[in-house]
């Protein structure tokens, strides 16, 4: 008896669920939302799988999602494995010619096509590409003495149009290309930032391995204004890595996204929640 009260109180938990989501679902039909998937959020197959399901399922109720990866720890194995030395200045890769040719392989060979045989493993439509196919990031240099790092300078999401037309799901390593055909290697928040941009897409969600951005008393901030981040930046509450996901929102913003939200990658189904329930996840920061 007691077990068939518990089940009934699931099934009641259910429908709430499902009734709660249908606004959801009819306000973000046909809606872009540019998912970055850092590598530190990637963890396990399982992990994968979770997040593989959210997208999929995502472009099924209509919404358009685009995956923009990072990779930086697998291209930290790989350049270890090669015996090629690494450092980073101001949270950016110095990328020589050795090194630019590992970030290209790692990128958009492994780790992209994980991704999007992750996601057609769970019935969506992915294919993949980087910032170099249609010319969709074009870069300039950023700082002579970073190398071969990237700083988008012109996009073009002609491809991206065209994938969403056929329905199908791009999934995007973060490399652009010079004028003269040269590879870049962009920080891949940087380009889910710009790629959001160029979209004016509805959403930004910034997947991460933390709950979201805390305050002084180490609490999550659901709704962030810009105000409160640069304040919270001045104090040092904002450190570290959050420091180029709080910029890269604001600048996302800026350039006609709706929102940004920064959230726990690694907590299931972390996308469908922030997207489609009243609570939501992590902390948005909106236009
Ligand atoms: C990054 C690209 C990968 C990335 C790198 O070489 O590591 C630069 O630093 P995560 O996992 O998102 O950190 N590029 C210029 O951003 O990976």
């Amino acid at each position: 008896m007691k077990k068939q009260n518990a089940m009934q109180l699931d099934w009641i938990a259910t429908a709430r669920t499902l009734s709660e989501a249908l606004p959801y679902l009819q306000r973000f039909n046909g809606a872009t939302v540019v998912i970055k998937l850092g590598g530190h959020a990637m963890g396990s197959d399982e992990a994968m799988r979770s997040f593989a399901r959210d997208i999929a399922l995502m472009s099924q109720v209509g919404v358009n999602p685009v995956v923009v990866h990072g990779g930086g720890p697998a291209i930290n194995d790989m350049l270890a494995k090669l015996d090629i030395k690494s450092e980073f200045v101001n949270g950016k890769r110095v990328t020589d010619a050795a090194t630019m040719d590992v970030v290209e392989m790692v990128l958009a060979g492994l780790i992209n096509k994980r991704i999007v045989a992750a996601i057609n493993a769970e019935g969506g439509r992915a294919v993949g590409l980087s910032g170099k196919d249609g010319n969709l990031m074009v870069c300039k240099q950023t700082d002579p003495a970073l190398g071969y790092v990237g700083t988008p300078d012109r996009m073009d999401t002609t491809v991206l149009r065209t994938l969403f037309g056929a329905r199908m799901i791009p999934v995007i390593a973060p490399l652009g290309v010079g004028e003269n055909g040269q590879s870049y290697n962009v920080n891949g928040d940087t380009a889910a930032g710009a790629i959001a941009a160029a979209l004016k897409a509805r959403r930004l969600l910034l997947l991460t391995d933390v709950a979201g951005v805390k305050d002084d008393t180490g609490a999550v901030v659901t709704e962030l204004t810009a105000p409160q981040i640069r304040s919270l930046t001045e104090k040092g509450v904002i450190a570290g890595g959050m420091i180029p996901k709080t910029e890269t929102a604001l600048a996302a913003l800026r350039g006609g996204v709706r929102a940004a939200v920064i959230l726990d990658g690694r907590a299931p189904n972390a996308c469908l929640l922030e997207l489609f329930t009243d609570h939501g996840a992590g902390s948005i920061i909106r236009a």
